[in-house]
């Protein structure tokens, strides 16, 4: 969206920091910056995108990504950083007890947890007199704006800086915003495609859907207008559109993820062509998500369907394991609210507790095997996972960074839980699915 922004309007520019992996700087520093963007479709279409000025590895680089954050010139700042990046405790607010966090209180100056970065920038930008800001979370989390200026403003005043924790309150914007766009990783494949398609060789080409939305939160000032202008819709209540995301697309693609992983499928194209599988994540969404859904969202019905098809798309191999990361980060978010809320209307949680079921079972099997299980409890799931899987469930409910107690403690989830464990255990898929 930026490069389209650009393309009527020259002074935007983007700035690219990574935290702590130089791959993306040097990837693409020696080709300027400039890299494919595959879209995905019935028609592939390839564009160059040529909006990064500035490539930034914030680790290698303190003073640079500091400065820019600093800069008067420096009016949005997005981040993508995936869930487990914000740094937050199972109640949303800032883990005091992460490393990276534990490490930025001691006040170093480069910091290590993105919190730390925003904080070490704003210090720096009050301190030139530079002006507000409008820092904006595009990631996968419940009233994203809102939890990162909490975990911001909670890191400021623990590294004992009133001053700026109040500048901060005052002077700093952090809209709640959903973005969407199906984007599978860089790979191998995706490179041979675009130096066929384009005879370039590109280090780092991006691929995904040609479906794209970005709805942010009206707490723009004046830049609100330019990014209308792109395409971005600006609304008061960014809420029930998140909702609908995170619960419907994202818990129906971390659904896919685990059963399809254990059913053996390696795509979402894959896990879709799945007759009974599909069936099942169609009931989930229609029966068990859309009535916990607030209103003043997208249509619930015409949205799934888009869904549903959004996830056929052909043109994508988009790889269940690469969804499957991270699950104790996820589930929280695309799960587990949906669980409570459903419980709390007197609904039962019977065919939405097959996915909790369907994770831990997934998790499990990957500590325990050659697969490397990507999530920051990995150490904890490896623990729970040399115990019988008939006994796992019990102490997956004991991790209060993903259960909340009352839901651990709930006999209409924890039997719900235990039931479709132990069919999946025993490869019954097709009973848990018949829900
Ligand atoms: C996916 C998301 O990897 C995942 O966990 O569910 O990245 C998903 O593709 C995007 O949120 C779509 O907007």
């Amino acid at each position: 969206m930026f490069d389209q922004l650009l393309a009527r309007d020259p002074r935007w520019a983007v700035s690219a920091i990574a935290l702590r992996s130089d791959s993306v700087r040097s990837a693409l520093a020696p080709q300027d910056g400039l890299y494919s963007l595959v879209e995905l479709d019935v028609q592939v279409r390839v564009r160059i995108v040529g909006a990064l000025r500035e490539l930034i590895t914030a680790a290698a680089d303190p003073a640079a990504a500091i400065g820019r954050l600093a800069h008067p010139k420096t009016r949005l700042v997005t981040l993508t950083i995936t869930e487990k990046g914000y740094c937050l405790d199972a109640d949303g607010r800032l883990d005091t007890a992460h490393p990276d966090v534990a490490f930025d209180l001691r006040g170093p100056r480069a910091p290590r947890s993105a919190p730390g970065w925003l904080a070490a920038g704003l210090r720096a930008r009050k301190a030139a007199a530079a002006g507000g800001l409008t820092i904006a979370s595009c990631d996968n989390l419940a009233g994203n704006g809102a939890r990162l200026r909490a975990a911001v403003i909670d890191l400021v005043r623990a590294q004992g800086d009133r001053d700026l924790a109040a500048w901060i309150e005052d002077q700093v914007r952090f809209p709640a915003s959903m973005v969407d766009s199906i984007t599978p990783a860089t790979d191998d494949a995706l490179k041979a495609r675009v130096s066929a398609l384009t005879g370039l060789d590109d280090a780092w080409p991006i691929q995904r859907e040609a479906f794209t939305q970005w709805v942010i939160e009206d707490e723009l000032g004046a830049d609100g207008a330019a990014l209308a202008s792109a395409g971005v819709e600006v609304v008061r209540d960014v809420r029930p559109y998140e909702q609908a995301k995170l619960r419907l697309l994202n818990g129906a693609h971390s659904t896919l993820a685990y059963l399809g992983g254990l059913i053996g499928h390696t795509t979402v194209a894959d896990a879709m062509a799945d007759a009974q599988l599909a069936g099942f994540v169609e009931r989930l969404m229609r029966r068990d998500i859309a009535p916990t859904l607030r209103r003043g969202g997208p249509d619930t019905d015409a949205y799934i369907d888009a869904i549903l098809t959004r996830f056929r798309n052909p043109a994508i191999a988009h790889q269940l394991a690469q969804i499957a990361w991270d699950g104790s980060q996820k589930l929280p978010v695309r799960v587990l609210g949906t669980i409570a809320d459903a419980l709390a209307a007197g609904r039962g949680a019977q065919r939405l507790a097959v996915p909790v079921a369907a994770w831990m079972l997934y998790a499990a099997r990957c500590a325990v095997s050659s697969e490397t299980l990507v999530d920051p409890l990995a150490p904890a799931i490896a623990a729970i996972a040399v115990a019988p899987e008939t006994a796992q469930v019990d102490r997956f409910l004991e991790l209060t960074a993903v259960f909340p107690t009352a839901l651990a403690r709930d006999r209409r989830f924890t039997d719900a839980v235990r039931t479709a464990h132990a069919e999946l255990a025993a490869g019954r898929f097709a009973e848990a699915l018949a829900l």
